[in-house]
């Protein structure tokens, strides 16, 4: 079976407040003064926007526009041959159910996740459709046919991803906090997180009525829970970063080839907050590209299951700068803390410049997570109030 033929779709020439993102060329890593260059430019990128282009990632051209292509043929196949492959058991599909009620509530995301209010499941509507793929899967989970040609392929991306970009990363942040490069290597031990995946992902273009209804939001502000997420760049603008210093969402510019790279929650809190876990959304694309179906590909790592997101003690820079302390009053390790956050821990509302109108708008985290008998959460957040985040405060602190 062989893929759909996939045209990238034209970028936008309108003119978007475009962010200014710091770019991380590795073609310098291998030169000892170049990698001292990088080494600041992610100081600069986690400290900024904590967002940042990459460039000579070595992911070919070919590779590349294949995964977007796979993800076209994944998201797009007929909702019948999607529903054996949901994660979790749809009420219609009875056939269907990749993952457990309980890994469900420990937070592993694997299979189909279909986008719709309130889904089967009740809270956490998206308006997105995604399939993930585990790094390590002990269970061997079964893949759609059109995927089993290409699994082959798309687990080497995952290993280059991890085995020699992330890698790069992790020096570069050893560099930083001055630190032994295994101390922070030993953070993403291989196989160390269960819940690792890359995820293919599929906006549909919306009617203006229900569109309106999300505020023209496809997925609301948030910070990503791992430590850094990889953006296979795509030419359809919708990913917008909320600015640190004056509280204003800006798009983020196509960079062909290219990965978009942010920083996640695990890292934010690895560095006592120094490292910035970025808030971003997907918004409603411009006029010239609103009728388009945006197809996505993301790589989210994240450090291994048991490492305790406190800040790294040996760092002399945290030190320093008083980061060395924890950032929240309770420290999970890596696996609870997804946990706690699927139960609602950490909850902000961040999208201040479209605050939610209870009477028009409905919203995407409605509903209480139901869990399965007998899982002992980590403690149930659903019913604690949002929080609005002011940008302001965070940008003087
Ligand atoms: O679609 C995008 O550009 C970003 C999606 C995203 O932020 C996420 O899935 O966490
Ligand atoms: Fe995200």
């Amino acid at each position: 079976m062989s893929l759909p033929p996939y045209t990238p779709a034209t970028p936008t020439d309108e003119p978007l407040d475009y962010v200014k993102l710091v770019n991380i060329d590795l073609a310098k890593f291998d030169d000892p003064v170049g990698r001292q260059e990088l080494a600041r430019d992610l100081y600069e990128a986690a400290t900024g926007y904590g967002f940042l282009t990459l460039t000579n990632h070595g992911i070919s051209d070919e590779v590349y526009r294949r995964q977007m292509q796979i993800s076209n043929a994944m998201m797009t196949l007929p909702p019948e041959e999607k529903a054996p492959y949901e994660g979790i058991q749809a009420l219609s599909s009875p056939a269907g159910g990749l993952i457990t009620p309980e890994e469900d509530a420990r937070g592993l995301y694997v299979g189909y996740k279909p986008a719709g209010p309130l889904g089967h499941k009740g809270g956490f509507p998206k308006q997105l459709d995604h399939y993930n793929i585990l790094v390590h899967d002990p269970k061997n989970r079964p893949h759609p046919e059109i995927m089993r040609p290409y699994l082959e392929e798309t687990q080497e991306v995952m290993s280059f991803i991890r085995n020699n970009i992330l890698k790069k990363l992790l020096s570069l942040m050893a560099m930083v906090l001055e630190v032994p490069d295994e101390v922070v290597q030993a953070t993403h031990a291989p196989g160390g997180s269960k819940t690792e995946y890359i995820r293919y992902m599929m906006c549909e273009p919306r009617p203006k009525e229900e569109s309106e209804k999300y505020r023209d939001i496809f997925l609301s502000g948030h910070t990503d829970w791992g430590s850094w997420t990889f953006l296979f760049s795509q030419p359809i603008s919708a990913l917008q970063v909320l600015d640190h210093q004056d509280g204003v969402y800006r798009w983020v510019q196509h960079q062909p080839n290219g990965l978009v790279i942010n920083f996640g929650e695990a890292l934010e809190r690895l560095t006592g907050g120094l490292f910035k876990a970025t808030i971003h959304r997907v918004v409603q694309p411009p006029e010239s590209q609103r009728h388009l179906r945006r197809i996505g590909v993301i790589y989210f790592a994240r450090p291994a299951d048991d490492v305790e997101l406190r800040p790294l003690e040996s760092s002399p820079l945290l030190k320093r700068l008083g980061r060395d302390k924890p950032m929240d009053d309770r420290v999970f390790c890596m696996a609870d803390y997804l946990d706690a956050r699927k139960h609602g821990w950490k909850r902000y509302e961040y999208d201040i410049d479209r605050p939610m109108d209870t009477a028009k708008h409905s919203d995407f985290f409605a509903g209480e997570y139901p869990d399965p008998e007998g899982h002992k959460s980590l403690g149930k957040f659903d019913n604690v109030a949002r929080e609005i985040y002011v940008p302001v405060l965070k940008a003087a602190n």
